[in-house]
């Protein structure tokens, strides 16, 4: 396999998609070794398989705002690879979605669904719908208009999405309220992300914040090192944000800092129930910014303009959106003595900013590891849909213990340098594409 040609390749066919280019060199650049001594793989053309999508799917969504005014966005949906189980994968509805952004994010989902050790292909979707300043009527008809072309392409054995940026429990339940009016169609296993009365999963709105912070404590296990005491800063508000500062301050850990598009709130005192409460309420106004925090909790201050990488911690986790941390912020970062940072949303670090913490020889994990909870939990989700039942809490939450246990394993096995580094990234790239790709072979050439 030779990098350079293949990269030079994807970039004639797909010219200026940089986040999909960025998301395959990454992948590449960390199997390179280990594919060249599998000259099957090579003969088969994997590595030129695997990083085209099985096919994308885009549509035309208009619907009507409430002023009475016709609105025209996109949809899309990509069906990235279906080699270890039926599609899976959230929808994100956000201004700057694209075709880029998505065949990133479905060509991670793939390796990441891989690690939970379920039977999960990859897929992602969405719409350049933004939902910043909408009434919750006018959600709910995007969400219906988007469903009226999607709900041919989706099912429960063929492809199941979820949420991601912009899309939650409630937009998942006016999605599956179309699914099930358009599709006559009713099992409940469509969707996952669902509201706890028609067929959601326990801990799922948690899954991928906690799952992070598991992960997290292996790591530091490992290291030798204690999350109790830790200073977090955090970015962003969403759900992920808010799962992952609940996790952290249960595990005593002090959150100090979590950030919008409108700036950084320090907040020197931690969190507290009301706190971490009130982020899922900024999440529901649907006006994406974080300054009324410190308006309603007064030990807290609110910077415009900055990022939450200019606050001194000793553990970053940026759970906001990709290249949300670059080279700068990580040099600002290690200046301050911070010692890990994992990723918690995907592909959140620019390749600067991953080199630069490598380089210093801090703890660093990359998001398709990571945030794997989430989507773990969308597996748990399914399977109990399946068995038309319900697991408790305790039962969910020991499975995502294991899944992130083996995840970081798996990073482990095949991250650990002869000095005794982890390179995780490394890790979960070797780990993913292993069973993806063998799983490809042996199900021939198609
Ligand atoms: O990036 C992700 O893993 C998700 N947005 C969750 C996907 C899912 O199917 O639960």
């Amino acid at each position: 396999m030779n990098v350079e040609k293949l990269m030079a390749d994807l970039e004639r066919r797909h010219p200026g998609e940089s986040e999909y280019l960025q998301a395959v060199r990454e992948v590449l650049e960390s199997i390179e070794e280990v594919y060249n001594q599998h000259p099957e793989f090579e003969k088969a053309k994997i590595v030129e398989r695997i990083v085209e999508p099985d096919r994308i799917f885009t549509f035309r969504v208009t619907w009507v705002d409430d002023k009475g005014e016709v609105q025209t966005n996109l949809g899309y949906r990509v069906q990235f690879n279906s080699a270890i189980g039926p599609y899976k994968g959230g929808l994100r509805f956000h201004k700057a979605v694209n075709p880029s952004m998505l065949k990133f994010l479905g060509f991670e989902q793939t390796f990441k669904n891989a690690l939970t050790t379920l039977p999960m292909g990859g897929a992602k979707g969405g719409s350049d719908f933004d939902p910043v300043g909408k009434s919750d009527a006018e959600i709910m008809r995007f969400c219906q208009a988007f469903m009226l072309e999607l709900w041919r392409n989706i099912g429960v054995d063929t492809d199941v999405p979820a949420g991601d940026v912009g899309v939650g429990g409630r937009e998942i339940g006016f999605l599956n309220g179309m699914y099930q009016k358009l599709a006559r169609q009713y099992h409940t296993g469509v969707l996952t992300g669902k509201g706890m009365n028609w067929g959601g999963s326990i801990l799922r709105p948690e899954a991928t914040g906690y799952g992070a912070l598991y992960f997290v404590q292996h790591m530091l296990h490992l290291a030798g090192k204690d999350i109790k005491g830790a200073t977090i800063a955090l970015s962003g508000f969403g759900n992920v944000a808010w799962g992952a500062a609940k996790k952290a301050t249960e595990l005593g850990a002090k959150v100090i800092a979590i950030s919008g598009p409108d700036g950084v709130i320090y907040n020197p005192n931690g969190m507290n129930e009301e706190k971490i409460n009130y982020m899922l309420e900024l999440r529901a106004s649907n006006r994406n910014i974080v300054a009324p925090f410190a308006e309603k909790f007064p030990d807290a201050t609110f910077t415009p303009g900055k990022k939450a990488w200019s606050i001194k911690c000793d553990i970053a986790l940026p759970c906001a959106f990709q290249n949300e941390l670059n080279g700068d912020d990580a040099a600002e970062l290690l200046k301050n003595g911070t010692w890990c940072c994992a990723e918690v949303s995907n592909m959140g670090c620019t390749p600067e900013a991953i080199h630069a913490f490598q380089k210093a020889g801090i703890l660093f994990a990359p998001g398709k590891a990571v945030n794997a909870g989430g989507v773990a939990t969308s597996g748990l989700e399914m399977t109990q849909n399946c068995m038309h039942l319900s697991w408790s809490g305790k039962e969910v939450d020991e499975r995502l213990h294991t899944i992130m246990a083996s995840i970081h394993e798996a990073c482990v096995t095949y991250g650990k340098q002869a000095d005794g580094y982890v390179n995780y990234v490394k890790g979960a790239n070797i780990a993913g594409f292993m069973k993806v790709a063998q799983a490809m072979l042996e199900q021939g050439i198609y």
